[in-house]
């Protein structure tokens, strides 16, 4: 059970945020803020208490917290961005933390890792080594989880941002999978459901306790999802999409 949610409000300079897909338009912050705020309120229909921290003019893609921390449950790992404008974040959410945590963690040069590549299943996690995630950074956190008598391993990647973006692990041996992460020998042991191209970015939901929260607009993944028992709330994600954000980036769970 997810008992804490922290999230960040977007900043003005949203509009700033890193992106693959200009050809999507800049995001609108009045409707970034709008859609956020839809996005806590779904979150606090999870059973949760959701901690709102105020927005961070410095850093455009600052609220997306999922990639300056991995909150696992007895440690909390501050990462290290693995991209220059967003060297810097993981101080910011350090202090906060410390009201939860008392064992932390640091990733440090040369390695890099984002909480975007780390995956838990079960007691395991899976942490995707991309442009973000180096092999260095993923084995500081491997070991750090073994230290602590948990589990890691790599999975190797080439298409996607962030691991995250192509799976989700969503309880009960449940996977959604798109593109290269479909039928990974990694992941025989789960059930797949997988998403299709036209809907690859609903591969990024998340489950919060006895809800998966599914991107506006996947009419087919949520059939999926609400076929396997589980409910669904869907939350309008346009303006964080623009940026390659989607439901999991704009939150740390634990
Ligand atoms: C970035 O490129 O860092 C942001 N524009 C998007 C971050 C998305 N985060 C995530 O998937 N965990």
């Amino acid at each position: 059970m997810f008992k804490t949610i922290i999230v960040r409000k977007p900043a003005k300079s949203i509009i700033n945020g890193i992106t693959s897909n200009p050809q999507l338009g800049k995001p609108v912050y009045e409707k970034a803020v709008k859609q956020h705020e839809a996005y806590v309120q779904a979150l606090e229909k999870c059973d949760v208490t959701v901690e709102k921290l105020e927005a961070d003019e410095r850093y455009p893609d600052s609220c997306f917290v999922e990639d300056v921390a991995v909150c696992t449950p007895v440690f909390a790992l501050i990462t290290n961005p693995g991209t220059s404008s967003r060297k810097g974040e993981q101080k910011e959410i350090t202090d906060v933390l410390k009201k939860y945590y008392d064992d932390f963690v640091y990733i440090t040069e040369p390695g890099t890792l984002e909480g975007g590549d780390v995956m838990r299943a079960r007691d395991h996690y899976y942490i995707g080594l991309s442009e973000r995630t180096n092999r260095e950074g993923a084995t500081q956190f491997i070991a750090a989880l073994e230290k602590r008598g948990m589990s890691g391993s790599v999975v190797e990647m080439n298409e996607m941002l962030h691991l995250k973006t192509g799976i989700a692990y969503l309880g009960e041996n449940i996977l959604l999978v798109t593109g290269e992460m479909i039928h990974k020998k990694r992941f025989v042991r789960f059930e797949q459901i997988v998403v299709e191209p036209d809907e690859a970015y609903a591969a990024n939901s998340i489950r919060v306790n006895d809800v998966v929260l599914v991107p506006e607009g996947f009419e087919k993944t949520k059939r999926e999802i609400e076929d396997r028992g589980l409910s669904t709330i869907t939350v309008d994600t346009s303006e964080f999409m623009k940026i390659d954000g989607g439901l999991s980036c704009l939150s740390l769970r634990f």
